[in-house]
């Protein structure tokens, strides 16, 4: 049965985030009241600030797009922020919604929740069959025990939980700090800033070799939106685009979109994290939504987005 999101009262936690925001813009399609709160009005870490805001609002559907992330680097860099500050988070939104009465909720988690040597593609049942890849175990744990207790509110309260595990996301109000970010958005500044200072080469860490799947931010929020209509069930689903590649090819498409015409030079002590996550999107499939933005395209809005952005990229 399709859940009506008409006139619903919706809380995008997270709205400053490049997935939070891309749902506040996607959601701008519905015929919804949506709420949001700045980091400054209220700290998500502060569970008393938090049950006080959810009562005080009151919404009937609450999106979890806020979270700690940050790239391969930044993981292995930061553990308590990577675990503690999800657990944190996850665990006084969705204890403050359920007090609040909220109907539904979306939890937000990630591919990294799967062993690091999972069939490929991997499928939703992969979960907890073997040991996570070690760079990203922190937040991988804190995104298990945030998908588990969507699980555990509804099997003991009945409510309607549910929890999505996006790919690799990029696009738009993402992070672009070449320590901290993810792939795509760190390559595209160092071959901007390569470009500017007239070199040709770009230096991309570890060997190349990993494959990665790569979602455009709007595609999934399109797809979340979908979730929220469309999806109500214990086990989370995968939300992803179906094709992955290298990431030496993906370093060469980035050049190509920013107009660097030189070698790949690769960084060995970098780490190079899973080999690959490709994961099955089947589910979601047989459902009926499928995401309408090619890799090539994408990355071009997206740089043009960062060169726009200036110096807020
Ligand atoms: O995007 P990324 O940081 O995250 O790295 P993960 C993906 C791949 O790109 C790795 C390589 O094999 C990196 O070694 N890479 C090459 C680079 N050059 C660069 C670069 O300049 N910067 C970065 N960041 N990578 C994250 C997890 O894993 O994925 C998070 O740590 C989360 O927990 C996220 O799940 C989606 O795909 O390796």
């Amino acid at each position: 049965m399709a859940f009506n999101l008409r006139g619903k009262r919706v809380f995008v936690a997270g709205h400053r985030g490049m997935v939070g925001a891309a749902v506040a813009r996607r959601l701008v399609a519905e015929d919804v009241e949506l709420l949001v709160a700045g980091r400054d009005a209220l700290d998500l870490r502060d569970q008393a600030a938090t049950r006080a805001w959810l009562a005080a609002n009151a919404p009937d559907v609450v999106v979890l797009a806020a979270a700690k992330v940050g790239g391969i680097l930044a993981n292995d860099t930061y553990p308590v922020d990577f675990l503690y500050d999800n657990l944190v988070i996850e665990t006084n939104v969705i204890e403050g919604a359920f007090r609040a009465g909220v109907e539904k909720l979306l939890f937000l988690g990630s591919s990294c929740i799967y062993p690091k040597f999972a069939p490929q593609p991997i499928p939703e049942s992969a979960l907890l069959t073997g040991a996570l890849e070690p760079t990203n175990e922190w937040y991988a744990i804190a995104k298990i025990a945030g998908l588990k207790l969507c699980e555990a509110y509804r099997r003991q309260h009945g409510v309607d939980y549910i929890s999505a595990m996006p790919t690799n996301l990029y696009g738009p109000g993402d992070n672009f700090d070449p320590e901290t970010a993810h792939v795509i958005p760190a390559l595209i500044r160092k071959a901007n800033d390569a470009k500017m200072r007239g070199e040709a080469d770009l230096a991309i860490w570890g060997t190349g070799t990993p494959r990665r799947e790569f979602l455009h931010v709007d595609d999934c929020a399109d797809a979340l939106v979908f979730l929220l209509k469309n999806y109500s069930d214990t086990e989370h689903i995968n939300v992803g685009s179906g094709e992955d590649l290298p990431i030496a090819d993906l370093a060469r498409l980035i050049m190509e979109v920013v107009g660097l015409d030189g070698a790949l030079r690769f960084d060995a002590s970098r780490p190079d994290g899973t080999p690959r996550k490709l994961m099955s999107g089947d589910r979601l499939a047989a459902m009926g939504w499928a995401p309408t933005i090619d890799l090539a395209d994408g990355l071009r809005e997206t740089y043009r987005w960062f060169l726009d952005a200036g110096d807020h990229a």
